[in-house]
């Protein structure tokens, strides 16, 4: 794939839950060296600094944590993503998983403009399918995927025109889904792979087969990576950790192939918390991650169709 313009948008969001730290996420990748690991690679960088969340009135409720601050990043964030997909490759430095209720939403906007389908790969031990009244834990970065399909009850939010299809979406890397998120994916056309179906085909298989579908429809390709994707052991700087997580091999191998596809237009990277980092382990391996889904590689590949 050739050089590229990648786009780094700040979002130092900590609203979608109750324990703090992700705010510094995109300081912690600037400072892991994100600009200079992409510039290394041929691409130009442009930082486009950090984005805040449009005003608000904070109010009590009895089970949802920080509605309004969340709905007003959706609304900044969703401007700030429509904007630089427009501009390049975007790469959305977070913040907490709340985030992806305004980049994606901001990928389907410009997907509606360029008249594309928008496609979107969630690498999340967790679903974060519920709904602002299935939510037991009250933690909005439980929600964006059920937000962006269009599920029902997300009052205050931008309004979701078109859903996205539940055909167009994949989560990888599932092992804790709460019941409600189960019965609720279990009748949706939604791609979900857990950790037993990645042990027992690997997940290139899946993630082949998912690729596929994107490029048959010339689609656009929206990638979200949750910290929590990966295993706890290597990446320790996330509040959600489950055991039993993707390999370092298996995160490299999903950017690699992504990188060969050519389709991914967007990323975006979860949930890191660097107050709970050792030594910065975990923010140098979701940049060495990004790294690899923008080439970096050990030799070239023969050509393959992914
Ligand atoms: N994430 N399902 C749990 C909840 O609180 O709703 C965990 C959500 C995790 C959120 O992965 O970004
Ligand atoms: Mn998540
Ligand atoms: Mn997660
Ligand atoms: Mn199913």
């Amino acid at each position: 794939m050739s050089a590229q313009h990648c786009i780094l948008v700040g979002a130092p969001m900590d609203s979608g839950k109750t324990r703090k730290g992700c705010l510094m996420g995109p300081d912690a990748y600037r400072t892991a060296g994100l600009g200079d690991a992409l510039r290394n690679l041929g691409h130009t960088v442009e930082d486009r600094g950090n984005v805040a969340p449009a005003p608000f009135l904070p109010k009590d409720h009895p089970k949802l944590v920080a509605l309004e601050e969340t709905i007003a990043w959706t609304e900044s964030l969703a401007n700030a993503a429509e904007a630089a997909i427009g501009d390049g490759l975007p790469i959305f430095l977070g913040g907490d998983h709340a985030l992806s209720l305004g980049t994606v939403l901001g990928a389907m906007r410009h997907a509606e403009t360029v008249n594309r389908p928008l496609f979107v790969l969630w690498l999340d031990a967790h679903t974060d399918f519920h709904t602002p009244l299935t939510t037991d834990s009250g933690n909005l970065h439980g929600t964006p995927l059920g937000y962006v399909t269009g599920r029902p009850d997300f009052d205050g939010f931008p309004e979701i025109a078109q859903p996205l299809p539940q055909e167009n979406v994949a989560i990888m890397g599932l092992r804790s889904v709460d019941p409600a998120e189960r019965e609720a994916l279990q009748a949706t056309a939604i791609t979900h792979v857990d950790m037993r179906e990645i042990d027992e085909t690997g997940i290139a298989r899946p993630l082949a087969a998912f690729l596929e579908r994107v490029a048959a429809a010339n689609g656009l390709l929206h990638v979200s990576l949750d910290v929590d994707f990966l295993d706890p052991a290597i990446a320790p700087a996330v509040g959600t950790t489950v055991p039993g997580g993707a390999t370092v091999r298996e995160g490299h191998l999903v950017m690699e192939m992504l990188h060969d596809s050519g389709l991914m237009t967007s990323l975006d990277l979860v949930e890191l918390n660097p107050f709970l980092d050792e030594r910065g382990r975990t923010a140098s391996l979701m940049v060495d991650l990004a790294a690899s889904a923008l080439g970096r590689r050990v030799f070239d590949r023969p050509t393959r169709a992914y």
